[in-house]
């Protein structure tokens, strides 16, 4: 007997009927499904074609070859574009804001759609990370830079691993893995694990001296408790981190040998990052701060390619260290 599994679309539907809400949204989903298959199916062949390395690179047939990080954006922005529901996006791939159905688009979608780039030469996993607000469908635009709180869902593909992770507003984080017939399946529902026996710590071992005091500190004084995990991914080490519990943390940079080198900002960018893993990390039941102990979800961006220190997981552990953070 072939078992046949709940496919995303027929699950998605079944959450919009139950809601009451439109079909507007499975349209946008599709276009990122659409999307991410595109971008999974270059970068599988990305290697042989040579658009693993860098732009401006001129392959055999001397044609220029495209980064895949540049045509990973091309093809998101395609598939947006033809949704015809998207009002703007924000891309890592473009410094400006990209209007695209400023008239009766209805949502804004963040995206980074390549993010770990130190894996792409490697054909490495790498993540489509996105977070999607909703228009102000009543009354004025109210502008479209809007902090997590305000996403009412987010998302990530692990590329090429066929695995899709998609938080709902009040509604959960979903996990879906692709089939032979590259459809998106059965649905399961990510809870943080409680129990801190499984629980991992990721974070960039090599930056460890660079941290705050209170940072090198705190971890001084948990590493030994925890099995330690590094891609060097965000997406990948998130999707461990939903799975097995614990910690990613990608802190301030204020203790470099080389002051240039500090990033008292953080790395990660706040939209389509950070934003993006804290509140699927939320409908997980986890939380998420920034440097401060502020939550990541309510920190209102100024602008759109944002910085921030950035902390993700297990509530108790993230609460710990929050506690440190905040002084
Ligand atoms: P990368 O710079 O390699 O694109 O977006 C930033 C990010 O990747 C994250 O995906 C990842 O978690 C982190 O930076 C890795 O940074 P380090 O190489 O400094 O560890």
């Amino acid at each position: 007997m072939i078992r046949f599994e709940q496919t995303f679309t027929n699950f998605l539907l079944h959450h919009q009927e139950k809601h009451n809400r439109s079909y507007h949204f499975l349209i946008l989903m599709d276009a990122l499904i659409s999307s991410a298959k595109h971008i999974e199916h270059y970068y599988l062949t990305g290697a042989l074609k040579g658009n693993l390395g860098l732009a401006g690179n001129v392959n055999v047939q001397g044609e220029d070859v495209l980064r895949m990080d540049q045509i990973a954006h091309e093809i998101a922005i395609h598939y947006l574009r033809v949704s015809g529901r998207v009002v703007h996006a924000i891309s890592e791939e473009s410094e400006k804001i990209i209007p695209i159905n400023t008239e009766s688009g209805r949502y804004f979608v963040y995206f980074d759609p390549l993010d770990g780039s130190s894996n792409v030469a490697h054909g490495l996993p790498v993540g489509f990370l996105f977070g999607i607000a909703k228009r102000n469908l009543e009354g004025p635009e109210d502008g479209h830079l809007r902090p997590g709180r305000d996403y009412i869902a987010a998302g990530m593909f692990v590329i090429p691993t066929g695995t899709f992770t998609l938080a709902l507003k009040d509604a959960g984080t979903w996990r879906f893995h692709i089939d032979e017939t590259m459809e998106f399946l059965k649905p399961t529902r990510m809870v943080l694990p409680e129990d801190s026996k499984d629980w991992e710590l990721s974070f960039n071992v090599a930056n460890r001296y660079t941290y705050a005091e209170r940072v090198q500190d705190w971890i001084e004084q948990n590493q030994r408790k925890y099995a330690f995990r590094y891609l060097g991914a965000l997406a990948g080490d998130f999707h461990r981190i939903l799975s097995n519990g614990g910690m990613f943390m990608y802190p301030a940079i204020v203790n470099h040998p080389d002051p240039k080198k500090n990033r008292a900002q953080g790395k990660l960018r706040l939209m389509y990052e950070a934003a993006v893993v804290a509140f699927m990390c939320q409908e997980a039941g986890g939380t998420a701060v920034d440097e401060t102990g502020t939550p990541i979800l309510d920190i209102q961006p100024k602008e759109p390619h944002q910085r921030t220190a950035l902390y993700v997981g297990s509530k108790p552990m993230v609460n710990d260290i929050a506690r440190v953070l905040l002084g």
